[in-house]
């Protein structure tokens, strides 16, 4: 017995790492449909030791299907999404399409697991950003309430997708030969180079992305008084997004308190020993499941502050990790429609 999975963009960064984490994690399926655009249909991709061929994306790409992971782009998920709920499907949304809707759910498993009892077909994944900043914050949060959240983070490349891991390895390669640097995805030269510049810019002169963390945090812990400011700064690292998150909680706590919190968090690893310079980079965390917490320590500049090191891979726990870890509870929980018992 498994179950009918669709992976919507298989093609792309994310795409593949789904395929990947469906394979790791043995997730039951009984048949998986690898969908892209019309220029990849016929291409064949690893899939548990054999291969899957791209299929095109259309509307009718879902009668068969129980579960969509959806990451081709927002506009692609807005046209399609709709398709697969309406043919009984749940779609897992990677994208930011549907995210601050009021009707759709946005999860992190080890969050806010109980969000996805009242989905209606349709469940958002947040962004990779916030997804590792709650993981870490929300166990604090629980005990000690968070009041303010400072966040300025370090994001990989790959964040942008296959075109722009590529793109950063060419300006290596063309600074390395003396020869102009193309820039396409992004404004300006990525290679040796740090660029505050993530999504787009709104009115208020905060990114899209900054405002992510804002919104999407609020949202997942449940409480639209926490208070958030980001800065998404993208760096030449080509997976794994780093964080230096400053909290303010309400009641009183302490290192110990919030360290104790943090060892036995769900999907953290605590690893901090400045004595032997340990704590985690973007490097350690490629390949790897968990968020990585490290430089735990006081910020003597406010009360009950605290600052600290976050990093996870964003195409895993950022993206495809936990998209599949909502589909393993919504089987869990007996929450697809076409499967239930
Ligand atoms: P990518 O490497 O550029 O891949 C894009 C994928 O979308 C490819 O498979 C591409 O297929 C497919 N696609 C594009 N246009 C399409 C269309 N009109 N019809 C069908 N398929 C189409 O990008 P990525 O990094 O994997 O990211 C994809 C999306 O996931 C992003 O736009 C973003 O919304 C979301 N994302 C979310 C997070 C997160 O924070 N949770 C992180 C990264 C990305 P072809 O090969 O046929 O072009
Ligand atoms: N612009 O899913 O460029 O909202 O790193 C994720 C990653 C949007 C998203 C990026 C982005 C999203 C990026």
């Amino acid at each position: 017995m498994g179950l009918r999975v669709a992976v919507m963009g298989a093609t792309g960064a994310v795409g593949r790492e789904m395929l990947l984490t469906l394979e790791q994690r043995s997730f039951p399926t009984s048949s998986v449909k690898a969908l892209a655009s019309k220029r990849s249909a016929g291409k064949k991709l690893p899939f548990r030791g054999g291969e899957v061929v791209v299929e095109e994306l259309t509307h009718d790409s879902f009668g068969d299907v129980e579960v969509v992971l959806a990451s081709a782009g927002g506009s692609v998920s807005k046209e399609f999404a709709p398709s697969a709920v309406k043919a009984g499907a749940v779609v897992v949304d990677n994208t930011s399409a549907f995210r601050m809707d009021k009707d759709v759910p946005l999860v992190v498993p080890e969050v806010n697991p109980h969000d996805l009892d009242w989905h209606k077909g349709l469940i958002s994944n947040p962004n990779c950003s916030t997804i590792q900043m709650v993981v870490a914050l929300a166990p604090i949060h629980r005990a000690f309430g968070i009041q303010r959240i400072v966040v300025s983070t370090y994001q990989a490349v790959s964040g942008k997708g296959a075109l722009a891991v590529q793109e950063l390895k060419d300006q290596v390669e063309a600074l390395r030969l003396g020869q102009p640097v193309q820039c396409n995805s992004f404004p300006y030269q990525i290679a040796y180079n740090c660029l505050p510049h993530i999504d787009a810019f709104e009115d208020n002169g905060y990114t899209k992305e900054e405002m992510k963390m804002v919104n999407e945090t609020r949202k997942i812990l449940g409480d639209q008084t926490i208070m958030v400011s980001a800065t998404t700064v993208r760096v030449p690292v080509f997976r794994g997004h780093s964080e230096s998150v400053n909290f303010q909680t309400r009641k009183p706590a302490t290192v110990a308190d919030i360290r104790a919190l943090l060892e036995k968090a769900p999907g953290v690893k605590v690893m901090d020993d400045p004595k032997k310079s340990v704590y985690p980079t973007a490097l350690d965390c490629d390949g790897r499941d968990e968020t990585f917490v490290g430089r735990l320590r006081a910020d003597p500049s406010a009360e009950n502050a605290f600052n600290c090191w976050v990093v996870s891979d964003n195409l895993r726990k950022g993206a495809a990790l936990n998209a599949v870890q909502i589909a393993e509870e919504l089987m869990r929980r007996n929450l697809i429609p076409k499967a239930k018992k």
